[in-house]
């Protein structure tokens, strides 16, 4: 403990304040959704903020806090708020995809999220989960070990969220809306962020560079987000290297590396040790896209790494090495080199799979019969959509939750394929354009308490492939294995890691490849998975869990709170 208030302190001297004080658990958060002037780029627009802030307020806890945040909705859309790996045991109430969990929160209305961590420890971060406001609408957690613990680490000399967006000069609300109605893709950003400021790079951008002071021979924490839209990231520090130290809120076994690739949805914590020559030094992230068909914002956001003394004045700070955009290799060497820390976590990889699940992740198209009344900017005139074992998902109006809860019929069905429909090359290069059509369903996979779940992600040749970020919501999983081509059944579970795999709430399966993960189903509730790209779940690439009571006295779903936003009135 006093270490920690020591790193607190030092925080606070050295100007490293934004993380906020958490010398005592904070219980309530007041987080006010509002629209919110900001210049970048040039130009001044209003978005959609927490309090006013871009990125939002840090939230900190401790593991096995119980916290609660009042939203308080005075924007102009409907929002919900979601814990991004947060496992919420027995109460997705507060959980926030909308539709899902909970009917949106109104304008001029409020919701009082109750968040309940558990075996989480790290950084995990929040975001808006309703149409594409997570844009501007996000945050980073912080979960600190409890005070008779330490970190598995030496002690960091003090911590920095480093959090990646993504910048439209245009209104998000207007990008959304335009390719929704359009049928094609979305326009790519103009910028990629940190802490919210491109960076050097880009016009009008230099005076509000973010800035990392350092003292020589400290180490720092960095507890890195992405919380991009659409974009993968490489990211890497001039001459600097980076010792992960863990993912999605969980420690894992050091890895030291000279650049990091993190997708939508993971985080990062990697320490970093000021140990070059006094100076500045540049840090970048800029995209990993493997896909040949989409256009992507390709440009790259810094901050400056800044030696606090005096030394020499030096040149312009170099760039970092970051692999080149295609460089598949280059992100599945970072990612496929994670491991689990079993030390900390012993003995929860899942031995005895009973529920083998296999889904395939494509992209596809809608024809467009109504071409005269309707737009279709898609491929070859058609619409864009994507899907999950040829389900490309429909959104209902009472949430799923609700329904569940109060045994209200027709809203979903409990028939999601757990195989592919189809069985083809799945990653062939000619592949039958019939196959691009999926078919709309709001379909369920339900799971009795307690079951062994073993997914495999097949990633699908349609349109190209591109690599998904797969996250499921309410759970940590195993990745037990990856690679690419088609999933072989007989050979690829031979290769399976049952010894250190990384815990994570997302991952990337690989183009044109599979991943294959493992969870125990000890978490009841109803729990969405999806692809962590905004365009790929906004086309439909998702799923939902429903993980059954059990019988234990913590094994079955809490109830609601009285505030709940109902979808319907309840009588
Ligand atoms: C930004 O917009 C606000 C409100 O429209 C306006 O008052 C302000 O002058 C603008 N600032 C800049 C730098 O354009
Ligand atoms: C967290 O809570 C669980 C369940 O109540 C308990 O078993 C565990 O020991 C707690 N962890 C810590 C670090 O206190
Ligand atoms: C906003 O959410 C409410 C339910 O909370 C829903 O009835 C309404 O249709 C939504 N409005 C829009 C514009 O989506
Ligand atoms: C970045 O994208 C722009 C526009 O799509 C393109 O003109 C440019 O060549 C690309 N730059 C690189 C380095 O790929
Ligand atoms: C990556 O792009 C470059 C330039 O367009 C191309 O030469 C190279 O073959 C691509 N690499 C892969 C792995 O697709
Ligand atoms: C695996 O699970 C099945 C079904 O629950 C059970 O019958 C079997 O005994 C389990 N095997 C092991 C090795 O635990
Ligand atoms: C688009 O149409 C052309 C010409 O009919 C065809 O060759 C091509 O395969 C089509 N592509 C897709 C993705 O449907
Ligand atoms: C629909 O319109 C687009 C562009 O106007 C055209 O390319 C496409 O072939 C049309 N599709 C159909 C099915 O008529
Ligand atoms: C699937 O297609 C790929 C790419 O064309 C090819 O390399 C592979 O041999 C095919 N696999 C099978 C089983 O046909
Ligand atoms: C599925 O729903 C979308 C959006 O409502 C619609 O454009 C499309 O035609 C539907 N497709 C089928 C096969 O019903
Ligand atoms: C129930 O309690 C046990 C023992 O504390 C714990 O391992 C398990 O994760 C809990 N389950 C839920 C859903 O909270
Ligand atoms: C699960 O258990 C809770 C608590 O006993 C109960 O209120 C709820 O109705 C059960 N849910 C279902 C779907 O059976
Ligand atoms: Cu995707």
């Amino acid at each position: 403990m006093w270490v920690l208030k020591t790193a607190i302190f030092l925080q606070i001297l050295y100007g490293f304040c934004f993380l906020g004080l958490h010398s005592q658990t904070p219980k309530q958060y007041d987080f006010v959704v509002e629209e919110t002037q900001y210049t970048r780029l040039c130009s001044n627009k209003s978005i959609l903020t927490v309090n006013g802030e871009f990125p939002g307020p840090t939230i900190s806890a401790y593991k096995n806090d119980t916290i609660y945040v009042n939203v308080y909705n005075k924007g102009k859309h409907n929002i919900t708020i979601h814990w991004h790996g947060v496992k919420m045991p027995s109460y997705p109430w507060s959980d926030g995809p909308e539709y899902i969990t909970q009917c949106p929160i109104k304008p001029g209305e409020k919701f009082r999220q109750k968040v309940i961590f558990s075996t989480e420890e790290g950084t995990l971060w929040w975001h808006a989960h309703s149409d594409w406001s997570r844009a501007t609408v996000h945050g980073a957690i912080i979960i600190y070990p409890q005070e008779d613990k330490a970190f598995p680490f030496p002690k960091p000399h003090a911590e920095v969220p480093i959090i990646f967006g993504e910048w439209w000069k245009n209104d998000v609300w207007e990008v959304f809306t335009e390719f929704q109605t359009s049928g094609g893709s979305p326009n790519s950003s103009d910028a990629i962020t940190i802490n919210g400021q491109p960076g050097d790079m880009y016009p009008c951008s230099k005076s509000g560079t973010f800035k990392l002071n350092v003292d020589y021979g400290k180490t720092y924490l960095l507890r890195i987000v992405n919380a991009a839209m659409n974009l993968i990231l490489f990211f890497s520090i001039s001459k600097h290297k980076l010792k992960v130290v863990g993912a999605d809120g969980c420690y894992t076994k050091p890895l030291i590396r000279d650049y990091i690739a993190i997708s939508p949805g993971q985080t990062i914590d990697a320490l970093l040790c000021a140990d070059q020559l006094p100076g500045q030094y540049y840090m970048a992230a800029r995209a990993y896209s493997s896909s040949t068909a989409v256009l992507f914002d390709n440009t790259t956001t810094t901050a400056i790494l800044h030696y606090n003394g005096i030394y020499p004045p030096i040149p312009r700070p170099s760039l970092p090495y970051l692999p080149y955009y295609n460089d598949t290799q280059a992100a599945f060497d970072f990612f496929g080199s994670l491991r689990g820390l079993p030390i900390k976590y012993p003995k929860t990889v899942p031995l005895n799979a009973t529920a083998h699940i296999e889904t395939t992740l494509s992209l596809n198209s809608f024809p467009c019969p109504n071409n005269d009344t309707q737009s279709c900017e898609g491929p070859n005139g058609t619409r864009f959509a994507s899907s999950i074992n040829n389900i490309s998902f429909v959104s209902p109006s009472i949430d799923i939750l609700e329904a569940y809860y109060y045994h209200i019929n027709g809203v979903y069905s409990n028939d999601f394929p757990t195989f592919p429909p189809f069985l083809f090359n799945f990653t062939g290069e000619y592949l039958p354009l019939e196959l691009l059509i999926p078919e709309n369903g709001t379909k369920v996979i339900v799971l009795n308490f307690g079951t062994e779940v073993e997914l495999v992600f097949q990633g699908t040749n349609l349109f190209g492939g591109i690599d998904h970020p797969m996250h499921l919501h309410g759970y940590s999983f195993h990745v037990i294995g990856y690679g690419f081509g088609n999933f072989d059944k007989d050979k690829d579970p031979l290769k399976y890691n049952l010894n250190d795999p990384p815990l994570l709430n997302t991952v990337v399966v690989p183009r044109n490849g599979w991943t294959t993960i493992r969870f125990k189903a000890t978490n009841p509730g109803v729990w969405l998975m999806h692809c962590h790209l905004e365009r790929h779940i906004t086309w439909g690439m998702e799923t939902v869990f429903i993980v059954k009571n059990g019988t234990g006295r913590n094994e079955t779903l809490l109830p609601p709170p009285a505030d709940m936003p109902p979808c319907r009135r309840i009588i």
